[in-house]
């Protein structure tokens, strides 16, 4: 028995008793949709970034932007450089090329996030995600990213796509924290 074919027969069925459940006590239409939508999964938003706070930092804006660092992504599974160091409060502009024939990301984070959601990607490897802090490049373009990093501490960069984490698509991030040289 096709268990899909009969979860929607068991929706379509609930809808048409909450339907008529809805008429019979005059129930707005508003509260019977609502309802119907719970069990939906949601689309994802559109729209303007939104500036999140990361352990890591937080989405820049291009225009502070003072600093812009070239890195370039190979088929090596190597990144060039592969140590970036920065001051805290720094907004650096990067400008990711993929110098490879495959395709790579510049995704930044904490050793930790990132670990997690290479894992991730290993599961499901199409799945797809983007972030302030990440750039998709396809062979042969550039990317670029703005990323404030007001936070300081050690962090990485690295390209989840499955096999290239594992493979050691990964580099450091140094953030120097402010005031001192
Ligand atoms: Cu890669």
């Amino acid at each position: 028995m096709n268990e899909a074919t009969t979860n929607k027969g068991g929706r379509r069925a609930a809808i048409t008793r909450l339907a008529a459940t809805a008429a019979a006590l005059a129930i707005p239409l508003l509260a019977s949709r609502a309802q119907a939508h719970t069990d939906k999964p949601h689309a994802p938003k559109s729209g303007p970034v939104v500036k999140e706070q990361k352990d890591w930092g937080i989405a820049g804006d291009a225009k502070r932007a003072k600093r812009s660092i070239a890195v370039g992504m190979g088929d090596n599974m190597r990144f060039t450089p592969q140590r970036i160091e920065v001051r805290q409060g720094e907004t650096v502009k990067f400008v990711v090329r993929n110098d490879g024939t495959q395709m790579h990301e510049f995704v930044i984070g904490t050793k930790a996030e990132n670990a997690k959601h290479a894992e991730m990607m290993v599961k499901f490897p199409n799945m797809e995600h983007d972030e302030p802090y990440m750039a998709h490049v396809t062979p042969g373009k550039t990317g670029e990213i703005v990323w404030t990093f007001n936070r300081a501490g050690e962090f990485e960069f690295a390209c989840l796509i499955a096999g290239h984490y594992q493979g050691g698509m990964v580099g450091t991030i140094v953030v120097a924290p402010a005031g001192k040289a």
